[in-house]
């Protein structure tokens, strides 16, 4: 499995190193996912109240006791627990500033956040195929804004905006009512619901169905107020088994089964990641394609009014000064030049930086021009408006910084590239990768291998998704140093 899976990485990496790296770079779009952020193993984010049993589930996949557990908070930081051959800590400092690893981004965060992050290398085999995060628990609204130091839902949505799988523990004290965890769901998890796992933890401590009733209604009543679903999502009813536990009052095995479910789950993040990083592949595309056309349409008007401009000019000069010479009035040859020199000062200083300005201003209506000619048979049209919306505001800023004069004509080689990208190859990888994995589950009906079950992967989306601003990382081997950030 690992094996096709890495295939599939190796030409996703080939579509970024052409052609959407290099249109990227010509027109200043936002840097795609670094080599390491494509090449590190599936994330698993762990959300939930304090003390609702996150780092316990953690330390049953492990089978031991990595993080740790208890009532009190016991930690207010976050702990990626990942692959390594030997068993090694490394504190924020070193796991932010490391580019070899995917947190540089943590940084953005500030000192307080950072010094409140955990690597921990572990050689669990269970850990080679995915890394968790532990996260702090949730609190009272009001302990939050005196607490932190850091952008809580800030930091929650990047991690989020990463992982794989988003698992949200509750329990039944507190089922879904504590402030932060509202706010999380608002800020921090708005568009990724296909990624959500939700988890009612502790089931062994019910005594009665009553009990359990009570608070799974709460706890479908709170997410009802703020997941924007018509369905309800499912949530897994579980416990940790523990030692010296006492089974509860109601029938356990159900819950030992939803357990397994979730271990499925987390094994099946491989393929998540796959059919995740081929989503954030088309997102990036689709959007480049709307920067890049907009642009390269306002630069060509641009280029086409300067060329009409310094046409009439010299159709101008050459009938004066044939005038000039024709009726031997060489004297006023010295004005003419004068005289062009001086229209040339005003278009290069007053005529053309207006234009320019102008055409930048009229983004929007060239995009509803694109949009009517070439791009509406491409995709549905609401679509491509709400992705305009998200666009625009680089767009315009990259082309009044840099000035439409400077972006080089978008060749038709790379726009054929894009549309078959986008149109063609995109679609075919993904179609590809279900094969596969359909193949592989016929081929073996193991539940841990990986291979999506008949509810997964789930539905595709083109959210926007979050690159790093670091301009062009690590790509070494895109084919044109042309059109470089001035
Ligand atoms: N009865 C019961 N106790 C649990 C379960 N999961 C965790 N606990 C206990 O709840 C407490 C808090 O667990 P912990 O994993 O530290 O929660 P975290 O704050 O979410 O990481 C610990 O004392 C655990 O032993 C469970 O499923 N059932
Ligand atoms: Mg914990």
């Amino acid at each position: 499995m690992q094996n096709v899976m890495d295939q599939f990485a190796e030409r996703i990496r080939e579509y970024y190193e052409n052609p959407l790296v290099p249109v990227a770079r010509q027109f200043l779009y936002r840097s795609p996912p670094t080599l390491g952020e494509l090449r590190r193993p599936p994330m698993v984010l762990l959300l939930g109240n304090h003390s609702s049993g996150k780092s316990s589930f953690v330390n049953h996949l492990l089978g031991s006791d990595i993080q740790k557990t208890g009532v009190a908070p016991t930690d207010d930081g976050f702990t990626i627990i990942t692959h390594g051959p030997v068993e090694t800590d490394l504190d924020g400092h070193a796991v932010a500033s490391n580019p070899n690893l995917p947190y540089e981004g943590l940084r953005h965060f500030g000192d307080q956040l950072v010094s409140h992050v955990k690597l921990k290398l572990r050689p669990t085999e269970f850990l080679q195929g995915v890394t968790l995060v532990d996260s702090p628990g949730m609190i009272d609204e009001a302990k939050a804004e005196s607490g932190r130091g850091f952008d809580f839902p800030g930091v929650i949505r990047w991690f989020a905006e990463r992982a794989d799988l988003v698992m949200i523990f509750f329990d039944p004290d507190k089922p879904g009512t504590t402030g932060e965890t509202l706010r999380v769901f608002r800020e921090s998890l708005g568009g990724i619901d296909h990624k959500l796992l939700i988890v009612l933890n502790k089931m062994d401590q019910f005594h009665s169905l009553h009990d359990f009733a009570r608070a799974y209604g709460a706890l479908c009543w709170n997410l009802g107020k703020v997941i924007p679903r018509k369905d309800l999502p499912m949530i897994y009813n579980t416990f940790v088994p523990l030692e010296g536990q006492p089974r509860g009052g109601l029938l356990m095995d159900d819950f030992d089964k939803a357990r397994e479910d979730l271990v499925e789950e987390i094994h099946r993040a491989a393929t998540r990641r796959m059919d995740n990083q081929i989503t954030q592949m088309a997102a990036f595309a689709e959007r480049l394609r709307l920067h890049a056309c907009v642009i390269d349409e306002a630069a060509e008007l641009y280029r086409a009014s300067r060329q009409r401009a310094y046409g009439y000019l010299v159709l101008m000069t050459m009938l004066l000064g044939g005038g000039i010479f024709a009726t031997g009035l060489l004297v006023a040859l010295p004005a003419l030049a004068a005289v062009v020199a001086l229209v040339i000062v005003f278009f290069e200083l007053v005529s053309l930086p207006r234009k320019r300005k102008r055409l930048v201003n009229d983004f929007d209506e060239i995009f509803e021009g694109l949009h009517d000619t070439e791009m509406l048979m491409r995709d549905q049209a609401e679509d491509l408006r709400l992705m305009w919306d998200e666009v625009r505001p680089r767009a315009r800023d990259v082309a009044t910084k840099r000035g439409l004069q400077s972006f080089e004509r978008l060749s038709w080689t790379d726009r054929e590239l894009l549309n078959g990208l986008i149109e063609n190859d995109i679609p075919n990888l993904r179609a590809e990768l279900y094969d596969a994995l359909r193949d592989k589950a016929a081929g073996q009906s193991g539940a841990l291998s990986g291979e999506p079950g008949p509810s997964s992967p789930k539905p595709l989306r083109t959210d926007p998704l979050p690159f790093e601003d670091d301009p062009y990382g690590n790509w070494t081997g895109s084919r044109r140093i042309g059109g470089e950030v001035g």
